[in-house]
Formats: C-alpha cells, structure tokens, sequence
C-alpha cells in the first residue's frame, strides 16, 4: 500500500481494539527478558508461526498466555506507545483502548500497574502522535458474572479515567443477560457500554446485549445477518457495530473476506465501522483492514470514507470533538 492510500490517510477513529492484542511478538520477547520470563516459543518467527487459529478459543490460548510477559509498568506503557506509533500510521486519530483487567489481576498483576502504566503513555498521546484516546475496561464472560463485579469494585474508584465497560473473551455459552447487574451500576456510575455479541454466539446474544444490558455500540455483531428483525432493529436505531473483518477471517467466523457480511450490513443501512480487534495477531492494523475491504469486497474510496465518517460519529467523543475529525 503506498503511504498516499486512502485506507490509510483517511481520518479515522479504532473503536474495538484489545490493547493486549497489539502486543506484537518482538516486544514480547522483549518484556520477557527484562522480566526473566522464558517464553514458551524458541523466538519472534516461531511465535508469528502460531498465528494460525481455528476460532476464537485457539486464539485466546495464545492471547493469554502471551500477555504474561506484561508484568511492570513499563510494560503497559511501550505496548500502548507501540499500538499508539502504529495507529497513527494508518490515519488514526481518535482510539477508544479495551483493556482486560481481569487478565492482569488474575495472575498477580495490580490493576494500578496497569493502569498507571496505560495512563503514561495516553497522557502524551495527543501531543506524541495526534491520537487522542479514551479507556475501556472490558470483562471477561468466561470468569462469570461475580468476578466481573468485583472488578467493577475495583475499578471505581479510578471510574474517572475510563469512558466505558465491555465484555469480552470467550462467546459461546456465556449468554450476555448474566452481566446485566454490573452493567446496570456501570450505567450508573455514569460509565458508557458496549459488548461483544454475534461474533461466534447467536444473534440471540445481540438482543441480549441491546435489550438487557443496553449497550451503546455492539462489538463484532456480524452474526446479526441470519436474523431479519434483529438486522432491522441495529439499522432503525443506529446501533454501531464495531466489525473487525480481518479477525472475523482469522478466527474463522467467515471462510474468505469475499463472504463477509459487510456490503449486506451497509446495504441495510446500518452504522458500521471497521476495526482491528487484535492487530498483532490477525494480520493488520486499522488501515489494512480498510485497504482489505477495498480490495476483497470492492468498497471504493468513497466508501471507505464513509467507514471513517462512521468511526468518528460512533465514538464517544462529544459532538465539538467528532467535528474537528469529519
Ligand atoms: C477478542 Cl477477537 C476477540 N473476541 C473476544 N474477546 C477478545 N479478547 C481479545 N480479542
Ligand atoms: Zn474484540
């Protein structure tokens, strides 16, 4: 892609990206060996050789087990200094950072190491690379709705630092309606919400997330096509979708990128944006899925404005800031 690529160029907000799946696997090494960790991989090429997933619960296996390395600070801050360079490099300009507390504490890491060490890079960002940012705290479905509230507990006394709660992890079986409790104090607490649903789990699961939890934007939601009036209820509201085609093809949710439901979804006039999920790992940053797009679905460059246009509106940036990207 040349550097003048409209994927690329084009301002742009990331709204579904796991700060965790930007760890690319040199800075893994990296924090491994600063933290005499011994990776269970020989290097960097024998790591990218695993990148071959089944479906999401291959990938998580890696996705967790990669994230250990992340251990100080330090650690927290060059990941988001690394995704922050990056980003920027693809047209980003506005990014809406999940994180996974629940996958940090679990294993002996306070959430005030990550956090503070998150919050050092973000603090700069504007001024660093043009990107502004805000946090979202995502819990994890499969440790089940009474950890997700402790971690709220938690988590609010630094509710000021965050703009939302998501979920994520694993789909299948782990229905959103549980969470509705957390999600209801994260309302009140004045926090924004968002979900994923309809990645691998039923679009039974998006309602679910649209009508129990009440979510602001639905992550992923591709499975949202095999119900007519589901379909009709994201496009009516406007309901964003945060799709992550690249993912979607990695972990296998769609055989090719030719069959992804993305000109389906815009024909029915729903608010779609594209995003990269877990970057390191599904082979692209934001722009590489736009520059995807274009070449496997046949959206031109004006569509792949309109996408960017969406991102900005979708966002929870406030009208006057949405202004100055569109
Ligand atoms: C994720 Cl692709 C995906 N789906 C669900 N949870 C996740 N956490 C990180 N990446
Ligand atoms: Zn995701």
């Amino acid at each position: 892609m040349s550097p003048e690529d409209t994927a690329l160029t084009v301002p742009k907000a990331e709204l579904h990206l796991h700060i965790e799946g930007a760890l690319e696997p040199e800075l893994a090494f990296e924090c491994a060996r600063r933290n005499g960790i011994t990776l269970p991989y020989a290097d960097v090429a024998d790591l990218r050789r695993r990148y071959d997933f089944s479906d999401l619960q291959s990938f998580l296996g890696l996705y967790y087990t990669g994230m250990d390395v992340l251990r100080t600070r330090q650690d927290f801050t060059d990941l988001t200094d690394s995704y922050l360079d990056r980003a920027r490099k693809q047209g980003v300009r506005h990014a809406e950072i999940f994180f996974d507390p629940q996958a940090h504490t679990t294993r002996g890491v306070a959430l005030e190491t990550v956090l503070d060490g998150l919050e050092a890079s973000l603090a700069t960002s504007e001024q660093r690379f043009g990107v502004t940012t805000r946090l979202i705290a995502c819990f994890l479905r499969d440790h089940g709705p009474d950890s997700a509230m402790a971690t709220f507990d938690e988590l609010l006394p630094h509710a000021h630092k965050l703009t939302g709660v998501g979920l994520d992890s694993a789909e299948a079986g782990f229905p959103p309606d549980a969470f509705a409790p957390v999600f209801d104090r994260a309302r009140e607490a004045g926090l924004r919400l968002v979900a994923h649903a309809g990645e691998e789990g039923p679009p039974e699961y998006v309602w679910q997330a649209l009508d129990v939890l009440g979510v602001d934007r639905v992550d992923h939601g591709i499975r949202a096509v095999e119900d007519t009036a589901l379909l009709r209820r994201i496009a009516r509201d406007q309901v964003p979708l945060t799709v992550c085609p690249l993912s979607n093809v990695r972990l296998r949710c769609v055989d090719t990128l030719d069959e992804h439901c993305l000109p389906r979804l815009v024909d029915t006039g729903v608010l779609t944006t594209l995003n990269s999920d877990d970057p390191s790992y599904f082979g692209g940053y934001v722009g590489d899925n736009f520059h995807a797009v274009r070449q496997e679905l046949g959206f031109d460059d004006a569509a792949l404005r309109e996408f960017a246009a969406n991102s900005v509106r979708a966002s929870f940036l406030g009208a006057g800031e949405q202004d100055r990207l569109l």
